[in-house]
């Protein structure tokens, strides 16, 4: 069976509880949340042996941070507890029916002081699906290294890897952040981006125009959010209409699609039913206020998961 081996930041997420605006908020929830590792639970959640690669601050809050990724099943056994920087928290600030927006305290975290070296003492194999995500490079130039020392490592290693663009405007300018993102998508095998940032990072308006930007990756979802997600793999390209779902809160539902889409790929269903997948998994994020939703009923069932027998340690 295969390895899945995730690599990002995570942090403490405080949430206003009832959800809504931040400025008149009196109590909020605290929950953990970092697109890789969102990506990690909903995978070890289906069943498959998933490692989340990282560095926390040697404080309570990076404790909280590995016990809840821990606690989905991910292996958290090489994260890097740094005593020389803290740990990131953001807030998430929402107005019902309308945009949340996230505010970040994590320059200088513990993991944006990541660098390729970081990965000096692990060895991929390749039988690995590997995923990072764009958030990483826009940490610091040591993270921008690490990402790129992982897809070198990993292909090297015969793995495969997956890259969700995930372009955060809070974090860099699209006029920087996009020929890196291009340059990076355009190295990985599976390919993840909305249609929407990519319009914001490279100016393409189409699904085949992003296809044009980003030629090489075997696979590459375009998601267009409400509406419909095209994969192009192969020569050929193939649409699947997205759910209709009554939307409570959209973070974190780019990762539940990749995880359902990667999922699709791990138990070698096809491209259409793994589109079908990351549609449902995304639809059940949408309607969650947390970044990672409830398993949708009969999901892992219907899918053959891995069973404890097949596991990798
Ligand atoms: O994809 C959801 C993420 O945005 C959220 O979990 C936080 O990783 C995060 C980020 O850096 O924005």
């Amino acid at each position: 069976r295969r390895r899945v081996v995730t690599i990002g930041e995570s942090m403490l997420q405080i949430t206003p509880s009832p959800i809504g605006r931040l400025a008149n908020a009196t109590r909020a929830s605290l929950s953990v949340a970092g697109a890789e590792s969102n990506v990690a639970s909903y995978l070890s959640r289906l069943g498959h042996t998933v490692f989340w690669l990282s560095a926390v601050g040697d404080d309570p809050i990076g404790e909280r941070i590995v016990s809840d990724i821990r606690a989905a099943g991910v292996r958290t056994d090489l994260v890097v507890r740094d005593s020389t920087a803290p740990s990131a928290v953001y807030f998430k600030d929402a107005q019902l029916g309308g945009a949340t927006s996230v505010h970040y305290y994590r320059s200088g975290s513990a993991a944006s002081r990541m660098t390729g070296a970081f990965l000096d003492d692990f060895a991929f194999s390749g039988d690995d699906l590997v995923h990072v995500s764009g958030i990483t490079p826009a940490l610091s130039t040591g993270c921008h290294e690490l990402i790129e020392t992982t897809i070198d490592r990993a292909h090297r290693a015969g793995a495969r890897v997956s890259f969700d663009v995930n372009y955060r405007p809070a974090l860099w300018e699209p006029g920087i952040a996009g020929p890196i993102l291009r340059a990076l998508a355009d190295t990985a095998d599976v390919v993840f981006v909305g249609l929407d940032e990519a319009q914001e990072i490279w100016g393409t308006e189409t699904p085949a125009s992003i296809r044009d930007r980003v030629p090489r990756p075997d696979i590459l979802v375009v998601k267009d959010g409400p509406v419909r997600a095209t994969a192009f793999h192969g020569g050929a390209q193939t649409d699947e209409p997205a759910l209709v779902v009554d939307v409570i809160e959209p973070v974190g539902a780019g990762d539940a699609f990749a995880a359902g889409f990667l999922h699709g790929l791990l138990t070698d269903a096809g491209v259409p039913s793994s589109l079908r997948h990351g549609h449902r998994l995304a639809a059940s994020a949408l309607v969650s206020t947390g970044d990672v939703g409830a398993m949708p009923d009969g999901f892992a069932g219907a899918l053959s998961p891995v069973g404890e027998s097949d596991r990798i340690e």
